[in-house]
């Protein structure tokens, strides 16, 4: 294939048809770009077709939480349900005409590069090899379910399933349930089965800072108003009260000693303080580490689910699970019919198990064998025409991963370009670039609340925050032009015919 065909003919495979993903293949459509996008599941939704437990809810604001160009008039309420957010997406991917190039049941077990060639070469599980000169990874973050270490799991006579893998079939209605971990996950199944389980014990080994958030249903009339005039919603996705609490959440995490995050903490505790009666629950429930250095929950009901009758807040150590039920190292057993573990995910695997080899062979796994890192989240030196949407080291927090997204694939779209024009045949960064960003992310991470002491899915496995360090505004500021000198850009002049 000679150059002037090569650079025409772009190829892109983009991995994970979930919400970075499906915006990948709208952009790349939109930019008449030859792609596929590689789903190892049989439908697209990523972390909303994964999750389907009671109560699933997204903590963002519904109307937060859409792509910028597709507003959506049909969000029943001020938070969306995780049901509600699925349609989204899939709607979404209808209209913009994503569907005929999403390969489902296609997991990507590899991808090589091919230096002579300068392609990825992707093997699929169904055993096909296919090319492409450029990889978008958008494989998602939460989607390895952590088990939880507890002896006997497997001797528990009722069903034991993790979140993330909810068995329609499960007894809850009127049954003795329980919930192990204390995440928003746990949190919100928790809030939901108060209603229904007959007696229902929420294992918190560390218990959670709530912020109150409002909640409301829209009304039809509503629905109606926004379907005519989508400039109703993008007043709601401009309001100013919630940027305002955006930037006041950034600075919050970024300054441990700063008002923002004083204000934060006294919300928390005064909810806490107000919101339960009995004195010996609400000590239960008053974490020992500061607010926000775990994921901050988001809920405007838990608090009035955990002092329903039917409900019961385990504070003690789990010993055992026993055929009948939990068995607490007190000694006493809650006998249950069906155990939850809420216990989280392995936040560090990102694309992986997918095995990545760049240059000279190199593989991802050895290079993240300390940590995941890319430079400035999206790319890896060593490994070129190689993008990550949500990759690691990137923004985490109370806020709308879409429009972090969004501001990668900005980023991203411009070190595309420069293999569209044909003025690069390869672009990564460099080495030391990256090495310089990470030394400066990793000092800035360990003085962030995420490394103020708690253990969190924030923290690597050297206990030091894997997420941006800085400001919102710093993070739009980096994406909205690459530095182009921290670049190595391979000029496609180089190539020889292939
Ligand atoms: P999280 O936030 O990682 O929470 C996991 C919870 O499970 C947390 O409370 C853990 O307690 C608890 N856990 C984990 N292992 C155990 C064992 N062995 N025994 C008892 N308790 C355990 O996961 P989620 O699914 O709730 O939320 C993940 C993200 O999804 C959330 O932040 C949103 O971004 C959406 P610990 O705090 O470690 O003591």
């Amino acid at each position: 294939m000679s150059i002037d065909q090569g650079r025409k003919g772009l190829r892109f495979a983009v991995i994970g048809a979930g919400m970075a993903g499906i915006l990948a293949a709208i952009r790349l459509r939109q930019a008449g770009e030859d792609f596929t996008v590689f789903e190892k599941a049989g439908r697209l939704g990523g972390t909303w077709r994964e999750n389907r437990y009671p109560g699933l809810t997204c903590d963002v604001p519904a109307h937060a939480y859409t792509y910028s160009f597709e507003p959506y008039a049909e969000w029943d309420a001020y938070y969306a349900k995780g049901g509600e957010i699925q349609t989204y997406f899939e709607k979404t991917a209808e209209k913009y005409g994503i569907m005929p190039h999403v390969r489902f049941d296609s997991e990507v077990v590899s991808t090589v590069w091919d230096e002579g060639a300068g392609v990825w070469r992707l093997g699929l599980i169904t055993g096909e090899e296919v090319e492409a000169e450029v990889v978008i990874a958008a494989s998602g973050v939460l989607h390895h379910p952590k088990l939880p270490d507890i002896e006997g799991l497997d001797s528990f006579e009722g069903q034991a399933f993790h979140s993330a893998r909810w068995q329609d079939d499960a007894l809850v209605d009127g049954a003795r349930v329980g919930v192990v971990g204390n995440g928003s996950t746990g949190v919100q199944i928790v809030t939901a089965l108060s209603k229904r389980a007959s007696k229902l014990v929420h294992f918190q080994r560390s218990p959670q800072w709530i912020m109150p958030v409002p909640y409301f249903q829209y009304s039809e009339e509503e629905k109606e108003a926004f379907r005519r005039d989508p400039a109703l919603i993008e007043d709601i996705r401009n309001n100013k009260e919630y940027w305002d609490s955006i930037f006041r959440f950034t600075h919050a995490i970024t300054d441990t000693h700063g008002p923002e995050i004083a204000a934060i903490e006294q919300i928390c505790l005064d909810n806490l303080e107000n919101s339960i009666r009995d004195p010996e629950l609400r000590e239960k429930l008053r974490p020992n580490y500061r607010a926000a250095c775990k994921r901050l929950i988001y809920s405007w009901s838990y608090y009035d689910a955990v002092q329903s009758p039917n409900v019961e807040v385990e504070r003690n150590r789990i010993a055992r699970v026993e055929a009948k039920g939990v068995r607490m190292e007190d000694g006493r057993l809650h006998e249950l019919d069906t155990l939850v573990l809420a216990t989280g995910f392995h936040a560090d695997r990102f694309i992986r198990p997918t095995t990545v080899l760049g240059r000279g062979g190199v593989s991802l796994d050895d290079i993240w064998s300390v940590r995941p890192t890319a430079y400035y989240a999206v790319t890896i030196p060593g490994f070129p025409n190689f993008f990550m949407l949500n990759g690691p080291t990137g923004p985490v927090g109370n806020f709308s991963l879409i429009d972090i997204a969004e501001k990668q694939w900005a980023y991203v779209d411009q070190l595309i370009d420069l293999l569209r024009s044909g003025e690069a045949r390869t672009i990564e960064p460099s080495a030391d670039a990256h090495a310089d960003y990470e030394e400066r992310r990793i000092a800035a991470a360990r003085t962030t609340i995420f490394g103020s002491g708690c253990n969190s899915w924030y923290l690597d496995a050297t206990g030091v925050p894997a997420s941006w360090p800085w400001s919102y505004e710093a993070f739009a500021d980096a994406m909205a032009a690459p530095v182009l000198t921290d670049y190595r850009v391979e000029a496609a002049a180089e190539l020889v015919e292939r």
